[in-house]
């Protein structure tokens, strides 16, 4: 049983737990909040045992296994510090699968990973570690995800797409086939990208059109 924590205590750790707590050889044994807030309070019947800065007594405690539950929309980057402080200190990651997603069995995966409900992988899709493919999104077959990524709800990513770390791809988002999507970039939601996105580029429209850099 692999007896494991969860980083982040809101809506979107609610939304994991709904399955995570039926899934085979996982046991959650309870959420971690960011320092300065107060434990106690419980999230879907799970308790908040403690803070970041008792992960790592936690894990002396036996518990070795993580997830990070937090959603973090548009900026993935408290979702990577995490997943590399906890990591650091021993910790294992697991893979979370909803039940009803549908994962090609030549998807290749690190650890770290969400897919919710309804999330569809193509073949030949390699995906990264601490990534989120949230609710109905569909992943095409050939596409690499690297690592902190978050594909929105809904969101639809054609065939041999590749998304750098730490990107994240808003709700009902739309890439066609080929494309790159560059690191720490920003997808707005319902925007369909037609071509390639820089690094950290905040793309929006029909087509999608630079707004910024961040
Ligand atoms: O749209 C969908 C389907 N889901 C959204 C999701 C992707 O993002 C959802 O609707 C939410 O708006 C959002 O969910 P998330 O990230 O769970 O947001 P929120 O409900 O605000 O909860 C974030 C939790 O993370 C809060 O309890 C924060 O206190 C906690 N948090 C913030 N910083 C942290 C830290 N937790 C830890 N352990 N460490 C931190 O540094």
């Amino acid at each position: 049983m692999k007896r494991t924590l969860l980083l982040g205590a809101g809506g979107h750790a609610r939304a994991v737990i709904d399955f995570l707590k039926d899934s085979p050889g996982i046991e959650i044994v309870g959420l971690v909040e960011k320092d300065g807030s107060f434990p106690g309070q419980t999230v879907a019947g799970f308790p908040v045992i403690g803070t970041d800065s008792m992960l790592t007594d936690l894990f002396r405690q036996g518990i070795s296994y993580a997830l990070i539950t937090v959603g973090g929309i548009g900026d993935n980057t408290l979702r990577e510090t995490l997943y590399i402080k906890t990591k650091e200190i021993g910790f294992s990651f697991i893979n979370a699968l909803h039940p009803s997603a549908i994962i090609s069995s030549t998807v290749e995966m690190g650890n770290g990973n969400t897919f919710m409900a309804g999330t569809i992988i193509g073949p030949g899709t390699t995906v990264g570690n601490n990534v989120l493919v949230n609710t109905g999104a569909i992943i095409d077959h050939d596409c690499r995800l690297e690592d902190h990524i978050h594909i929105g709800p809904g969101a639809r990513i054609a065939g041999g797409v590749e998304i750098k770390s730490g990107s994240h791809i808003g709700i009902g988002a739309v890439v066609i086939q080929n494309r790159k999507i560059g690191r720490d970039a920003l997808v707005a939601a319902g925007a369909v990208v037609i071509d390639d996105v820089p690094d950290r580029a905040v793309v929006a429209g029909v087509p999608a059109r630079i707004l910024k850099y961040r």
